[in-house]
């Protein structure tokens, strides 16, 4: 209905009873025990701290739908241009706490449950993580959200509904084993929308057909439908009313005859069997981080999911009655590396197959829609899928990406008539067996801005992998934007204790929606009490640190040890086996020591955590070793607290907002060139810890923003890699000396059966050590004595960390949304008016 059209008495009569959003104890109180007692059918006496969650969490709920569906009203009256941002993943953590932060009543929660007999953390930690994503991409996307949301754009995440999130992470006799994580039992933060649905077609076949007007069409038909249910999650801003929405497709056979036919017919066993084959497209998320397998079901997801969000969005665009020329001043849709990429591909064949448009100015509607964002230079990590696959799925889309491609090739062919390799090298289409769709190149082509996300992943996208293509369509298609985290969850969620003193120092809490407002606590640097307290909070963080250590390993550490965390998804470029190496170093040191000596060293725990795809064996093994060295060092009463090794089980984003504050130094030690930016490195250090790194990602605008004094930088130059690789390569390798004696400890058995590591070590021995392990290992352990030399100084330290902490407001996703907004999507923030102050 327009709102134009229904007369004021009924809007007075609805006006009258609607909801309005709580913001006092005794409502909050009011709506708890009315959803423990009627929604969840329960009472005081049987209201345990899952319900006590269920109660608050729907409470909560409810108040963000109220600012959510006024929010959706106040968007689709200003009719601007939207931001429609489509990502496979969206690691979004836990909602309650987020969503009592930013509406600001976290405080007032915390009484009306303290009358009602709870304790706010308890009731908090409840809460199943929404798990949705890998690592870095999908929390990045989750991060995005909180900002656009917190800046008033007007918004949309697309993504799938997976019934089962990343795999639950338990370590047994040393080894990673995975639990699937079903996490929908109850999730009070979705709402399904049984009255938004599309249907999705696979397989068939193609005909052409000559219209009325005798143009020839393509008639797409035959095949399978299966129907995109969805379900919304209200995002809310930190501090304004808007209340943003992420879509999430979930996947149901369609309700149509086919399957009613099959009943009738007593086919009841094959009715079923669709049933489920339909649901399984939804199941489950790869969890691969980094690394692609070209599984058909995977194409299946991407299609799924890219045909429902584009039939949403162009279903919205139509309702306001625009020529299609006006979809780009209306639609900004970004792709979160090449997941959603056939997007490109479906918006063309909606105009041109079913609006009916030429091709050419399809084409051109296309190409000023969509932003490509690149995540990653690893090959392994580029997709492709096979045409045949193709072909045999998606006939038609296979079609217009020969045409995309036969078009693209002749207007290079034109500009390089003399070039004769370029056509095979830029071609979407590379000429294997089989065939293979380059999904980048597409993404590149359908697309009118290209980023990167830190400076030098940018520039190295420019100069490697995408050389060609800043030749043929000119450097202003390539941009970089350096990601970002949100303060709200990665600083006063995570930190109460720090924002609160950090917001007492600066006159209130504007720095959590301007970061860049941190500078001002240089001017405290040397305030005796802010001091302390800053020592005292990062005391208590690792407190509480060490109590989850003990009680989730046995082992007892030392809460005034150097904490020295390295979580991240394990991965052979990330290097986590540098670390454990070099911890096994520091050991033999230990041991090789005078026992009067042993009093020296500065005492260290070493946390290790994160998870390895399930069939990445090296990266399993690469855990299996931590293990190993954590049991035999924690247990040799010859290294005491001087040493412990602990590995974190089921690293997720609930456990960074615990480990994030409780680091003084964390490892972002990836060979040079290969993280594209990296995003933990600046939750660590935005938490008052410090850095060991490799001059790569975003490392290196961190420390340029808080300065080289201020971080610990070791190894070889990204542009130094390819050469040393290459040497290997053709013999040119000495293993590192004091590597040598690891590796020797390894062999001889001190780990357990030396075999149980072999092919870890013959990678760096024998299989040319592609990540430099070797050449950066002596770098390593010098800078890790420089640490230790650094922290013996205590003062000196709490002035690194909080000059660090001063310097770092360029990296809020505020800033990097800001970016998008202006140099990618065009777009303008909702004028909020007298609401938002
Ligand atoms: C990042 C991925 C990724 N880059 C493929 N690429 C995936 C690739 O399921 N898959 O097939 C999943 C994930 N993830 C990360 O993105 C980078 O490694 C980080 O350096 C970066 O900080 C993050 C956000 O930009
Ligand atoms: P959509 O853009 O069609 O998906 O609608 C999103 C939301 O916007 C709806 O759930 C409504 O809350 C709101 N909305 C859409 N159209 C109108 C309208 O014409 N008047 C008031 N609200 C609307």
């Amino acid at each position: 209905i327009v709102e134009a059209t229904i007369p004021e008495p009924l809007r007075e009569a609805w006006r009258k009873y609607s909801a309005k959003p709580f913001t006092q104890k005794s409502e909050i109180e009011l709506e708890f025990v009315r959803h423990i007692e009627t929604t969840l059918a329960r009472s005081l006496f049987n209201c345990d701290e899952l319900a006590a969650y269920s109660g608050i969490a729907l409470a909560f709920r409810d108040r963000l739908i109220i600012e959510w569906n006024k929010t959706q009203q106040r968007q689709t009256f200003a009719d601007q241009k939207r931001i429609y941002y489509l990502s496979l993943e969206f690691l979004m953590g836990r909602a309650l706490d987020n969503a009592m932060l930013n509406v600001g009543l976290k405080d007032v929660a915390k009484e009306a449950l303290g009358d009602l007999g709870f304790r706010i953390e308890d009731v908090i930690s409840q809460e199943h993580d929404a798990a949705l994503g890998n690592g870095g991409l999908g929390r990045l996307a989750a991060c995005f959200l909180d900002s656009m949301a917190t800046l008033n754009y007007p918004a949309w995440g697309y993504g799938l509904r997976y019934r089962y999130g990343i795999f639950k992470q338990e370590i047994v006799d040393g080894y990673q084993v995975e639990i699937p994580d079903y996490w929908l039992d109850f999730n009070p933060w979705e709402f399904p929308r049984h009255d938004i649905t599309v249907n999705v077609q696979f397989y068939g076949t193609v005909n052409k057909q000559r219209d009325t007007q005798g143009r020839t069409t393509h008639i797409w038909q035959g095949g399978e439908t299966v129907q995109a249910v969805a379900y919304d999650v209200p995002i809310p801003g930190y501090g304004t009313p808007t209340t943003n929405n992420l879509r999430l497709w979930s996947s149901k056979a369609t309700s149509g005859e086919f399957n009613f036919q099959k009943f009738n017919a007593g086919d009841y066993e094959s009715a079923v069997a669709d049933e489920q084959r339909a649901e399984t497209i939804s199941a489950v998320l790869y969890p691969n981080d980094n690394l692609e397998r070209g599984k058909e079901l995977r194409l299946k997801q991407q299609y799924f999911w890219c045909a429902a969000s584009l039939y949403d969005i162009v279903r919205r665009f139509k309702k306001t009655k625009r020529a299609w020329n006006e979809f780009p001043d209306q639609v900004a849709i970004q792709l979160n590396d090449t997941h959603p990429t056939l997007a490109i591909v479906e918006l063309q064949r909606i105009l041109v197959d079913i609006e009916v448009l030429e091709w050419d100015e399809a084409w051109h509607i296309v190409t000023h829609t969509f932003g490509y964002t690149n995540h990653t230079v690893l090959p392994e990590a580029l997709e492709k899928w096979s045409v045949p696959m193709m072909q045999n799925l998606l006939p038609r889309h296979l079609q217009i990406i020969y045409d995309i491609n036969l078009f693209f090739l002749q207007s290079v062919e034109k500009r390089f008539p003399t070039d004769r390799d370029i056509l095979a090298r830029v071609s979407i289409i590379e000429e294997s067996h089989p065939k293979m769709v380059r999904m980048a190149y597409l993404a590149i082509i359908g697309s009118q801005k290209v980023n990167g996300v830190a400076e030098l992943h940018s520039d190295l996208i420019k100069t490697t992998i995408f050389k060609d293509f800043v030749d043929i369509c000119g450097p202003d298609k390539f941009t970089n934007v350096t990601n970002g985290i949100t303060p709200r969850r990665w600083l006063h969620q995570a930190n109460p204790r720090l924002s609160e003193l950090i917001a007492s120092k600066l006159g209130g809490y504007g720095f959590l929606k301007d970061l860049a407002l941190l500078e001002e606590l240089e001017d405290f640097i040397n305030d005796k009490e802010f001091r302390k307290s800053w020592v005292e909070i990062k005391l208590m963080n690792k407190t509480r640190l060490a109590k989850h250590i003990k009680e989730a390993t046995g082992y007892q550490v030392n809460p005034n040890a150097l904490f020295d965390v390295q979580v991240k998804r394990i991965h052979e470029y990330k290097r986590q086996q540098l670390n454990i190496f070099g911890v096994i170093h520091r050991y033999l040191a230990i041991k090789a020591m005078d026992p009067k000596e042993r009093a020296k060293p500065v005492p260290r725990v070493s946390i290790f955590g994160g998870k390895a795809a399930p069939g990445y064996w090296m990266a399993k093994t690469i855990i299996h070793l931590i293990n190993k060295v954590a049991s035999v060092i924690n247990n040799d009463p010859d290294v005491g607290d001087l040493l412990k090794v602990i590995f974190v089980a089921d690293y997720n984003v609930s456990k960074a907002e615990m480990i994030c504050p409780a680091s003084d130094i964390s490892e972002h030690i990836s060979t040079a060139g290969t993280e594209a930016s990296g995003t933990s490195n600046m939750k660590f250090v935005l938490n008052g810890g410090l850095i060991i790194g490799t001059c790569d990602g975003a490392n290196i605008e961190i420390t340029r923003e808080i300065g080289e004094q201020n971080i610990f930088l070791f190894g070889n130059l990204a542009e130094d890699v390819e050469e040393l690789r290459h040497r290997h390569y053709y013999g040119d390798f000495k293993l590192d000396m004091h590597l040598a004696k690891v590796f020797d400890a390894i062999k001889g058995g001190m780990f357990g059966p030396p075999d149980d590591f072999a092919a870890l070590l013959s990678s760096v021995e024998s299989h040319s050590d592609y990540y430099l392990v070797s050449d950066d290992f002596l770098s390593y352990i010098e800078t890790q004595e420089l640490v230790d030399e650094a922290f013996r100084n205590q003062d000196e330290w709490t002035d690194k960390c909080i000059t660090s902490v001063a310097r770092m407001g360029f990296f809020s996703s505020d800033r990097v949304i800001t970016e998008y907004a202006e140099s990618i999507w065009n777009v303008e923030q909702l004028d909020m008016g007298k609401e938002n102050e």
